[in-house]
């Protein structure tokens, strides 16, 4: 019957003289697929929950409402048909979604499940409240059994703490004499560090939740405290407010939508927030509002928090931390990455569904501006900072679906036209941009494309000249013939530049599963590299990332 009908709809096109687009839609109706053809095994169901949560979850949510990926609930799934969404899994889309299936990521068996999964409804995760969260920690060295003071006489400041990603470890490297001092395990898939005001601890972050805490006055550095958080996270951070140093750690959950405020010393959990709550604008109710970005801010004692799918941000005031007061603030949706101006007040980050930043002032506590950047998702990481000859102080981001760097002023004082606007809108080498980093003493901006649809770009940098920016690239530098280039980070001195290279753990018998590359930030020649790392993702020097320098 359906096959007549198919048939009858395109003799009468052909008729009507609309044979293609009516051939078009009968092409996609006859892929279709019927209920029977979407039933997966459970081990096909649970092994595609993983897939999903490992590789999609991030962008689409747990739920699959959508976020920096569009809605994946079955309703706007099965019209699509197989073929569709199977060459979206594939081979990606322009607006920035990867393709797993070119890039060697997903098999096509796993596509294929995957497929399936996105038209089946989705499971609902289970809560984690203070009962789970208080029973997962960990007390593992008390505070006064640590060292007094440094058991080495290395340079604290100058370590790098690099996320070994798909091992879940994290590795504390010298950044002097670059050798690996200690390799610690974190959390499934670990995502980020910071480090606390004094620059003695490292808290990570894991994809599961954990969170954990390494010494580095240990001879050789490794984990005094863990504690779950919640299921599936992405942020962490510290109090950095005078009179607060040390005092405070704060982790931001994906599932289920809450924060967690810990003890800094021992990360013993404190309070639990949850954040469901209603889109900025619509006010609707949203099941999954995801903490996405923290910083700490120099002016209160508070942490602002960017609420994902809601679109607001939230200033925690941490000073009475069992009864702590919230300011939300009306931003745009979906927050993302972002970071400081040069002078700490003004936090600007990515709105990547709306294309836009929005710009916070810490001090006055309210939106300043949401910034159009002319751009397919933005994604600053904590975007760069510079003086530029023409607009005074900027910042800047790049796009993960747009091969173009936009750069807004932030000086409302001495540059009062071109601040909170958009400035210059430069071109870059690709999109699949993920990261862009400078440092005040460099005369460089560095941008990655680890998402590149060309598989040279992803392991490309661009440089910028920071006095011509208008000039575009000034130099490109190929870092790896393997892997993804990824996130860039300054020394403490500013005068080299560090990159990942993050290759694949089925390639570490060939010494392809990943390393650092060292760069002169003068010559912009590559000086060392760090071998044999175990895919290195994120890496961050403790002085810089304490003082929020980028
Ligand atoms: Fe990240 C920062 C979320 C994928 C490496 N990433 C962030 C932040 C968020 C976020 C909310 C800001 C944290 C903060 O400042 O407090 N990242 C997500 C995702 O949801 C996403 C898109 C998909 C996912 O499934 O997780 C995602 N991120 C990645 C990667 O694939 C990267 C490249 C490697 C990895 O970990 O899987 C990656 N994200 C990073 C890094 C930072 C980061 C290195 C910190 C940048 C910095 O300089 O501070």
């Amino acid at each position: 019957m359906r096959e007549f009908l198919i048939a009858l709809m395109l003799v009468i096109a052909f008729m009507a003289g609309g044979t293609q687009a009516i051939a078009e839609e009968a092409k996609v109706e006859s892929e279709v697929a019927s209920e029977t053809e979407l039933v997966l095994t459970p081990e096909e169901f649970e092994s595609s929950r993983q897939v999903y949560f490992d590789r999609c979850a991030g962008c689409h949510g747990v739920l699959r409402k959508g976020a920096t990926g569009p809605d994946l609930t079955p309703g706007k799934m099965k019209p699509k048909g197989n073929k569709k969404l199977r060459d979206m899994l594939w081979y990606g889309t322009a607006k920035g979604m990867p393709g797993w299936g070119k890039m060697g990521v997903m098999t096509a068996g796993e596509t294929d499940l995957m497929v399936k999964y996105i038209q089946n409804e989705p499971p609902i995760p289970p809560q984690w409240d203070m009962k789970n969260v208080r029973g997962s920690w960990k007390l593992l060295v008390k505070p006064e059994d640590r060292p007094t003071k440094p058991e080495h006489n290395r340079d604290i400041d100058n370590m790098f703490a690099v996320i070994l990603r798909d091992v879940g470890k994290v590795a504390i490297i010298d950044g002097d004499t670059k050798e690996v001092i200690s390799t610690v395990d974190s959390g499934y898939a670990v995502h980020i560090v910071r480090m606390s005001m004094s620059g003695r601890y490292v808290y990570s972050i894991g994809r599961d939740g954990k969170c954990t805490m390494i010494d580095l006055w240990m001879k050789k550095p490794d984990t005094v405290a863990e504690v779950r958080c919640s299921l599936d996270a992405r942020s962490v951070d510290v109090s950095k407010f005078k009179g607060y140093e040390d005092k405070y750690a704060v982790v931001g959950g994906y599932w289920p939508p809450q924060f967690v405020i810990l003890d800094g010393a021992t990360l013993e959990p404190l309070k639990i927030v949850s954040t469901l709550s209603y889109t900025y604008d619509t006010e609707e109710f949203h099941p999954e509002p995801r903490v996405a970005s923290i910083v700490a801010s120099h002016f209160a004692p508070e942490w602002v928090l960017c609420i994902k799918e809601t679109g607001q941000v939230w200033l925690v005031d941490y000073s009475d931390v069992h009864n702590p007061s919230i300011k939300m603030i009306e931003a745009e949706r979906f927050l993302h990455d972002g970071g400081w101006d040069s002078t700490k007040r003004y936090f600007l980050v990515a709105a990547n569904a709306r294309n836009k930043i929005s710009i916070i002032d810490a001090k006055e506590k309210r939106l300043v501006a949401n910034v159009d950047t002319e751009g397919i998702k933005p994604h600053p990481g904590r975007g760069a900072n510079w003086i530029d000859p023409e607009f005074g102080p900027v910042w800047a981001t790049g796009h993960i679906g747009d091969d173009v760097i936009s750069i807004i002023g932030t000086d409302p004082v001495n540059h009062p036209d071109n601040a909170f606007k958009m400035v210059a809108k430069v071109q870059a080498l690709s999109s699949g941009n993920l990261f862009i980093k400078t440092h005040p003493k460099s005369k460089w901006v560095w941008v990655d494309h680890p998402l590149a649809k060309k598989a040279k770009n992803r392991t490309t940098l661009g440089i910028f000249d920071k006095n011509n920016i208008k000039g575009g690239i000034y130099k490109t530098l190929k870092v790896a013939d393997y892997g993804k280039a990824v996130h860039l980070e300054y020394n403490k001195a500013g005068d080299e530049i560090w990159v990942s290279i993050w290759g694949n753990l089925g390639d570490a018998d060939k010494g392809k599963a990943g390393e650092i590359v060292v760069i002169d930030d003068a010559t912009l020649t590559i000086k060392t590299r760090i071998k044999n790392l175990l895919t290195p993702t994120g890496k961050f020097n403790v002085y810089n990332t304490v003082r929020d320098i980028y």
